[in-house]
């Protein structure tokens, strides 16, 4: 057991290093780069960049104190077979989902697009998970993972914050893990939504989890690690 604490709202999280995970959602250059899906809804990208720096300093943590990593990216197969006509029709992009776009196929498996960042990049060890949706748990893997590394608590990082990151953090909910979201480690483009999405996570008593910031995180993560 390496039990610890992080100061967040609305109350601390208390955790045990070996069995919270730590959750990478989407940090990938179609959402974060110029020329990919979210530029393509009408976007401006920039605005996602700030979690980036946040998000590297927790998980090298979190590689430094041993604590097990997941990373997910949203996508489709290479026929478009898993994409439901609803997401593949809503909205008026300038470039569908399958459609050649700067970075290649957009949102499309195995594109350049499609990749994670360089700055967060997966090491060995580290399962990614592909989602064609906006939860993580939704037709994936990620509830078996977790359960076979016996994992309780999920500290939740990524993009977006009301879209990918929200429902991720919702399903967890219902799935009986507590999560934590370290809001400088999540951003929108939509500022707005961002803080009232961080707002709804834990109003009533943390009705969905708990918010918190890297800095808290890391002091948490590294106090647990050394049991000082
Ligand atoms: C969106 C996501 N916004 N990762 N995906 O479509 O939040």
């Amino acid at each position: 057991m390496r039990k610890g604490t992080i100061q967040a709202e609305p109350y601390d999280f208390e955790f045990d290093l070996d069995s919270t995970a730590l959750i990478m959602i989407d940090m990938q250059r179609d959402f974060v780069e110029p020329g990919g899906f979210g530029e393509t809804l009408g976007n401006d990208v920039s605005l996602l960049r700030s979690s980036i720096e946040p998000c590297k300093d927790l998980l090298e943590t979190a590689r430094k104190v041993g604590m097990f990593v997941i990373h997910t990216r949203e996508g489709h197969r290479p026929d478009l077979s898993d994409l439901q006509p609803a997401k593949r029709d809503r909205g008026n992009p300038t470039l569908k989902i399958g459609d050649v776009g700067p970075m290649g196929r957009i949102l499309v498996r195995g594109e350049p697009g499609h990749d994670i960042i360089p700055e967060l990049y997966p090491i060995k060890g580290e399962p990614v998970v592909d989602k064609p949706g906006k939860g993580a748990f939704y037709e994936t893997d990620l509830l078996g993972i977790l359960r076979n590394r016996n994992i309780k608590k999920l500290i939740v990082c990524g993009v977006t914050t009301e879209v990918c990151v929200h429902t991720t953090v919702r399903e967890a909910n219902d799935r009986g893990f507590d999560a934590l979201v370290p809001a400088d480690c999540t951003a929108s483009y939509f500022p707005e939504f961002k803080r009232v999405a961080l707002e709804m996570i834990k109003a009533q008593g943390g009705i969905f989890g708990w918010v918190s910031d890297s800095d808290k995180v890391v002091k948490g993560l590294e106090k647990a690690s050394t049991g000082s």
